[in-house]
């Protein structure tokens, strides 16, 4: 055995929200997630992997049957290739190695201050600046003493910008503690130093208790309405024994909408679906959901893109129109993806069916899917008002748009990096972060 095939065992080992550590609970089956990524495979057979979703509104249209993809070893520009007739599938894109050695980076994201700095999060708990592709050589905060990291899906996962940060300086972490517990905190620049964050600045903002080491969502966004979005995983385990992610009495299994200005450490926003709700907690926006790792705000439209990742059978992708009022139920744990979960049938009264699934038996799918962003960059037209998500585990990279009144999506390559996260810049320009390489990449159309 090779050591690439050694690392990428290895690497498997530490997927981040993947089916693999939840599968070890009682009763689940095992996944085998690195039987596709330990060597270029056979051509599987053309996909598309549209999902038959009759009864909703949301349901998927046909597309064109998808270019095989190519998996490709690890290189400085790992390529992807797609290609086939018309549609997402003719689609041709690459990543282009920006910077490296990132020690298990989780996150990329900009400030939206004109800066055009990029922000690279480790998993470790410090955050580092990209200033035209070269790396500061003081971390812009270091959170490793506060951060507990040892369970695969713990440690620093994501910062978020205020929409104001030029003016008022501040920013949001999410990371698990030394207990395990996921934390929400605020802290503020350095007033004599843009490129450092004040460590005395901190305020915890939320904290969540967590049940076990996995499933802890992570990721924090602010909406175009000014609100905080938190993405909160059902709690961990396997199979959601708690019931997290149907019952609005827990954080857990949530999509969360809260006001960091009105009050501190943040306010309830009035409008929130559950406000005055006996028994709800009224910072819950959405529900129904396991693990949301990455979700993302077009930054045109507004429409709230959800990854949400599956237990042993799919990986889906939830997308809430712009218009919503919240209060949307993403099924789980009455359903896994499109299907009802350990059940032949199920009540599907009120759910949310996702706009595209992938399962985890066969090549063309995967474990553990890595939601991206709709790609409003200025540099690719090609791409523009496409959604690019990716699986942790194979590589396969999905792209998927609204097509009238429902959803093209098509596999269209493979990248031979452990995406943990996509992140944009000021432009809207894609980053992808490669959690085991630690190489930061750009989307790149062609
Ligand atoms: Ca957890
Ligand atoms: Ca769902």
């Amino acid at each position: 055995m090779s050591v690439r095939v050694l690392s990428l065992i290895v690497a498997a080992a530490l997927t981040a929200g993947c089916a693999s550590q939840s599968s070890t609970a009682p009763g689940e089956p095992t996944a085998s997630p690195i039987t596709a990524t330990t060597a270029p495979t056979p051509a599987p057979p053309p996909t598309a992997t549209l999902i038959p979703t009759p009864a909703r509104p949301t349901a998927t249209r046909t597309a064109a049957p998808a270019a095989t993809p190519t998996p490709i070893a690890p290189s400085a520009t790992p390529e992807v290739v797609g290609a086939a007739a018309g549609g997402l599938v003719s689609l041709r894109v690459r990543l282009e190695l920006i910077a490296e050695g990132f020690s298990r980076p989780t996150h990329v994201t900009s400030a939206g201050d004109g800066s055009d700095r990029l922000f690279v999060v480790e998993q470790a708990g410090r955050i580092w600046i990209l200033r035209d592709g070269e790396r500061l050589a003081e971390p812009f905060l270091d959170l490793v003493p506060l951060v507990g990291s040892a369970g695969n899906e713990q440690g620093l996962l994501s910062v978020a910008f205020h929409p104001r940060f030029e003016e008022n300086g501040q920013l949001f972490v999410n990371y698990t503690d030394l207990a395990g517990d996921t934390v929400v905190a605020r802290y503020t620049v350095d007033a004599r130093n843009p490129d450092q964050v004040d460590p005395r600045s901190a305020m915890t903002v939320l904290t969540v208790d967590q049940p076990a080491p996995n499933h802890n969502g992570g990721l924090l966004a602010f909406g175009p309405d000014g609100m905080l979005y938190i993405g909160l995983g059902d709690g961990g385990a396997g199979g959601d024994p708690w019931g997290n992610g149907q019952s609005l009495e827990t954080l857990l299994g949530k999509l969360l909408r809260i006001d960091v200005d009105s009050e501190e450490p943040y306010a309830v926003p009035p409008d929130n679906p559950f406000v005055g709700q006996e028994g709800a907690r009224p910072e819950i926006w959405a529900y129904g959901l396991r693990n949301p790792w990455r979700f993302a705000f077009d930054r045109l439209t507004g429409d709230l893109y959800i990854a949400d990742v599956g237990q042993n059978a799919l990986e889906e992708v939830h997308v809430q129109p712009a218009a919503s009022p919240g209060g949307e139920n993403y099924g789980w744990d009455t359903m896994e993806g499109n299907t009802c979960f350990r059940a032949a049938e199920c009540d599907q009264t009120g759910l949310e069916l996702p706009v595209a699934v992938y399962s985890h038996s066969s090549p063309e799918g995967g474990c553990s899917i890595t939601g991206g962003h709709v790609y409003r960059g200025a540099q690719f037209p090609a791409l523009t008002g496409i959604y690019f998500y990716t699986d942790y585990c194979t590589g396969n990279l999905w792209a998927l748009r609204a097509n009238g009144d429902g959803w093209e999506n098509a596999l269209i390559g493979s990248i031979a990096i452990r995406t943990s996260s996509f992140g944009e810049d000021e432009a809207g320009e894609l980053y992808l972060t490669d959690r085991s390489g630690g190489g930061l990449y750009m989307l790149v159309a062609g």
